[in-house]
C-alpha cells in the first residue's frame, strides 16, 4: 500500500488544525485539537489504489524567527503551510517557513526531489479584515515553486477537500519521477550486466 505523510505547518491559530480535521471529518470544529501534537491517520482510495494517509498537526507553539524543521523535512513527504490573510504576522511566519523548506539541501539531508508545498491562506471569510493580499500569497508561491490557494476552513468543506487531494497528488508524482530516477536495484543491476556482457554476447 502507497503511504503519504504531510505536515501541516503555520503560525498559531491560523487554522491548522480545523484544517486537518475538516478533511478528515467534513465537520469544522473551532478550537479542536489547537493545544496538541496530533499525528492522524486515514485510509484513502486514488485512482483506484489504496493509500495510507499520515497527517502530522503540531501544537501551536510561539511563532519563532528561526525554524529548524529538521525532523519535519526529514518526515514529511509535502507540507500545506497555513496563514491567516487577516494577519500579517502569520504570513511572515508562513515565508520564514518556505524559505526554510526550498533551502538548498545540505550534504547529510540529500533529497532527490523538493517535497510538494501549498500555501494555504486560511479564513478567506473574514476578507473584510483581509491584511494579505491575494497576489502576495500568489508571487511567494510562484517564487518557491509552490501551489496557492485561499479558503476558509469554516466554510468550504469541498475546496479544503480538494486542496488536500491536489497536495496528495502532486506526492504520488514526485514519488513516480524519483522511481523513474532511480530504477530499482534488481533493474539496475539487469541494466549493467546487460551493458558488460550484452555487447560482448554480440560479437562471439
Ligand atoms: N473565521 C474563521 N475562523 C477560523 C477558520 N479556521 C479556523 N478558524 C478559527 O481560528 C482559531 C484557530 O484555529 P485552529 O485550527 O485551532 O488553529 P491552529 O492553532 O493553527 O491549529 C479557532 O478559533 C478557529 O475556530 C476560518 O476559516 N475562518
Ligand atoms: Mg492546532
Amino acid at each position: 500500500m502507497g503511504e503519504v505523510k504531510l505536515a501541516v505547518l503555520g503560525g498559531k491559530g491560523t487554522g491548522k488544525s480545523a484544517l486537518t480535521v475538516r478533511f478528515l471529518t467534513k465537520r469544522f470544529i473551532g478550537e479542536y485539537a489547537s493545544n496538541f501534537e496530533s499525528v492522524y491517520n486515514k485510509h484513502l482510495c486514488l485512482e483506484g489504489k489504496p493509500l495510507n494517509l499520515e497527517i502530522y498537526d503540531p501544537c501551536s507553539q510561539p511563532q519563532k524567527a528561526k525554524c529548524s524543521l529538521t525532523s519535519e523535512l526529514h518526515w514529511a513527504d509535502g507540507f500545506l503551510i497555513v496563514y491567516d490573510i487577516s494577519n500579517r504576522p502569520s504570513f511572515a511566519f508562513a515565508q520564514a517557513l518556505i524559505y526554510r523548506i526550498r533551502e538548498p539541501p545540505t550534504t547529510h539531508c540529500k533529497r532527490v526531489v523538493e517535497p510538494a508545498v501549498v500555501l494555504v491562506g486560511n479564513k478567506q471569510d473574514l476578507c473584510h479584515m483581509r491584511e494579505v493580499g491575494w497576489e502576495e500569497g500568489q508571487k511567494l508561491a510562484i517564487d518557491f515553486r509552490c501551489q496557492f490557494c485561499e479558503l476558509s476552513a469554516a466554510e468550504q468543506s469541498l475546496e479544503v477537500e480538494v486542496m488536500f487531494l491536489r497536495l496528495i497528488k502532486d506526492i504520488l508524482m514526485i514519488f513516480k519521477h524519483k522511481e523513474k530516477r532511480r530504477p530499482s536495484g534488481s533493474k539496475s543491476m539487469a541494466k549493467l550486466i546487460n551493458n558488460v556482457f550484452g555487447k560482448r554476447r554480440k560479437s562471439v
